[in-house]
């Protein structure tokens, strides 16, 4: 049963359960969690912001929690994140020590997360208009922008997408997605916290890994678009995942051809659903309704959408009509931290949230996202990317002169990193070694070309749309 309380961990506080999340080969009970994250609450209450490196470990799950209970902000960082972008992550959000595992080169105090100690003393429960989570994430450009998620929101995001889904205490979620974005982290564990669900988090969201935890029990699966298509190329570990009750498929484009073999492998026709960072999740398919290849759904409880032409105009809802996505309801975000300038602009002068997607809705409601309005963000595997903190990074290399990134079509990954490079005195390998020096892994181009100029307009602006036109296949 859901609980209506604004505390993002209420239903965390029933009864025990003796494999609450197994995460890798540790399993944790309710009891365990619990004893341990007030253990870490009782030393941390006062804190304001703390950074956890956000690893796969219990540690992590149990940073999480007894920050949640001592109202003290989390700022997870991406564990393979580069020098530049961590040092930012760490000053823009002022985070105050690390808890658990923390970087050698720290100069920030370090406070252990010890698993296996445990106080029982109750926290009073902080404020629901309290800042959880603050998640960084790209934008177009510039350095990543603090994502501040409260817990209002998170507990009203969750409920939102139980209730499409029917998902209960009585469900086993399983995923291995990365503990530092909204789904693997506030979707995929939050979420099992709050329904009292049991989590399996595979460490790695493998095909493999994903077929033993559905022997394991496994009856909820999440993944982006990347991880459905490894698995339907693993038919064993596909079929394996016939057990479960649902399939959910999110955070970029599911291609058609992989719903439908989602279907024909599993018998199982996947939900797909659409959310955002700031967002958190707004449109889903409901698991008594309609689940229709390349279209997302329906706005879940408390969402309002609609569509805006260039100038601000209402756009019809015919199925076909395309318009920017705009958004409003109880699980949006409260800001970007320290960029009132961003904040303003992400939103209309009548509060409505603009997404940056471009979508379609069709009479019965049901959209279709048909991609980003600007060739700036790239979608990898799930990962948003800002191609600007890329280029960036690239200009800082002797030698370039000059550097633009675009995603280009990719069958496994949705969009794939290319720089294209003016320049002289480097080669390929040496500037995404570069790259992967300051930046998260994920950040590296996977191509780097180097081009003797740049396709201009006239008024000297990159035209990345030819850039991003470009079909070469990938250099293999
Ligand atoms: C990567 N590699 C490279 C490289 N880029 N090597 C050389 N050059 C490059 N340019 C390395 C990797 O480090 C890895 O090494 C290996 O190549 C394979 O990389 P990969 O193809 O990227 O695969 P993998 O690492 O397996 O990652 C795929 C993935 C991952 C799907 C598991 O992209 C992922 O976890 N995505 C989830 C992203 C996510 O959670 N997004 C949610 C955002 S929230 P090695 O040694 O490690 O094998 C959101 C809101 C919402 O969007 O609605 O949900
Ligand atoms: P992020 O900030 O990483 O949370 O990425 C959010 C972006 O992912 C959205 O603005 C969309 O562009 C994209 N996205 C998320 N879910 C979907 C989906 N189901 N289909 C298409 N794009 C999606």
């Amino acid at each position: 049963m859901l609980l209506t309380s604004l505390d993002p961990l209420a239903v965390a506080r029933g009864d025990d359960m003796p494999d609450a999340v197994r995460i890798g080969d540790t399993t944790l009970s309710r009891t365990d969690i619990l004893g341990a994250a007030g253990a870490l609450a009782k030393r941390i209450g006062g804190a304001r912001r703390v950074a956890v490196l956000a690893t796969p470990t219990p540690a992590t799950i149990i940073a999480i929690v007894g920050s949640l209970l001592a109202g003290v902000t989390v700022v997870p960082v991406p564990p393979d994140s580069g020098p530049a972008e961590r040092e930012h992550i760490l000053s823009d959000s002022g985070a105050q020590a690390w808890l658990g595992q923390a970087p050698d080169d720290t100069t920030l105090p370090v406070v252990p997360v010890r698993v296996h100690a445990r106080d029982w003393h109750t926290h009073p429960e902080p404020n629901p208009s309290s800042i959880a989570f603050v998640l960084y994430t790209s934008g177009t450009t510039g350095a990543p922008k603090g994502v501040l998620l409260s817990r209002r929101a998170i507990a009203a995001g969750v409920d939102a997408m139980a209730e499409a889904w029917d998902w209960t205490s009585k469900d086993v979620l399983a995923h291995g997605l990365p503990l530092f974005h909204v789904h693997g982290l506030i979707l995929g564990v939050m979420g099992a916290l709050r329904v009292g669900s049991r989590l399996i988090h595979t460490v790695k969201p493998t095909p493999k890994a994903y077929a033993d935890a559905a022997r394991a029990g496994g009856t909820l699966f999440f993944g982006v678009p990347t991880v459905w298509s490894r698995i339907v190329e693993d038919e064993e570990s596909a079929r394996a995942l016939g057990t479960a009750r649902l399939l959910v498929s999110g955070s970029a484009a599911l291609p058609v051809p992989v719903f439908e073999r989602m279907r024909e492998l599993t018998g199982l026709t996947p939900i797909e659903r659409y959310g955002m960072s700031e967002t958190m999740l707004t449109i889903s398919t409901r698991v008594d309704g309609e689940r229709r290849p390349g279209w997302v759904g329906l706005p879940v409880r408390g969402v309002e959408t609609r569509l805006r032409d260039e100038r601000g105009g209402d756009v019809p809802h015919d199925g076909e009509s395309i318009g920017g996505l705009q958004v409003r309801g109880p699980m949006l975000f409260d800001g970007y931290l320290n960029r009132p300038d961003a904040t303003e602009e992400a939103w209309t002068d009548d509060g409505w949230f603009k997404t940056g997607d471009v979508a379609a809705i069709d009479e019965g409601g049901f959209h279709r996202i048909v991609g980003r309005e600007s060739t700036d963000l790239i979608k990898s595997g799930g990962f948003r990317i800002g191609a600007g903190e890329i280029e960036t990074v690239l200009l800082g290399y002797p030698g370039v002169k000059e550097a633009a990134v675009v995603g280009l079509p990719d069958t496994d990954l949705g969009q794939r990193i290319v720089a294209f490079v003016v320049g002289d005195g480097f080669d390929e390998a040496t500037l995404i070694e570069h790259v992967a020096s300051q930046l998260s892994v994920h950040k590296r181009p996977r191509e780097v070309r180097i081009v003797e100029s740049l396709p201009r307009n006239a008024m000297g602006k990159v035209q990345k749309k030819l850039l991003a036109a470009d079909s070469t296949p990938p250099a293999s």
